[in-house]
């Protein structure tokens, strides 16, 4: 087993449902487990367009290997309405339905074409860190929360 976190995301359709949703979703991929979820959180699209995002962290434990992982949560992302990778605009960080980032896989480093973890940008986004330290607060420092103080972003439920 090891231990993962996913960070969740939807800025299109019906947002807070969709998050919902796809935290069950998670539940269901196999030899997966969701073991602890955050609250709902809502921001502003950063370096993207459109309404507002709604974003969670859940953590889950996995039998799964990382690519298999992340075709399980593309899977899910298709099911949710979202063009698959290959089908996708070449629009940089377009709307999308649910987006579904595998931000810590176990103490693993990965650098390929198709994956990278830890999520390379998972420091610096507010809607990251706020719901990854509400379950994992020995995963997120006081100097990580303070580089993204003037992130705007609540806590909804
Ligand atoms: N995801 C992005 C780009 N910008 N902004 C917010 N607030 N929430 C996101 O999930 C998000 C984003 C790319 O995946
Ligand atoms: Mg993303
Ligand atoms: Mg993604």
């Amino acid at each position: 087993m090891v231990t993962a976190y996913i960070a969740l995301g939807s800025n299109l359709g019906d947002p807070e449902r969709n998050v919902q949703l796809a935290r069950l979703a998670v539940g269901g991929i196999p030899q997966t487990r969701v073991a602890m979820a955050s609250s709902l959180y809502e921001s502003k699209p950063v370096d993207a367009s459109g309404d507002d995002y709604i974003n969670a962290v859940v953590k889950i434990e996995t039998k799964l290997n990382a690519f298999d992982l992340l075709a399980e949560l593309q899977n899910l992302e298709g099911q949710a309405g979202r063009a698959l990778p290959q089908d996708r605009t070449h629009l940089h960080n377009a709307p999308r339905t649910l987006d579904l980032d595998i931000l810590l896989y176990g103490d693993g480093a990965i650098d390929s074409a198709k994956l990278t973890v830890p999520h390379p940008r998972m420091r610096s986004r507010a809607f990251v860190l706020l719901p990854l330290a509400e379950i994992a607060p020995q995963l997120v420092s006081a100097a990580d929360l303070q580089a993204v103080q003037d992130q705007i972003i609540y806590k909804l439920r």
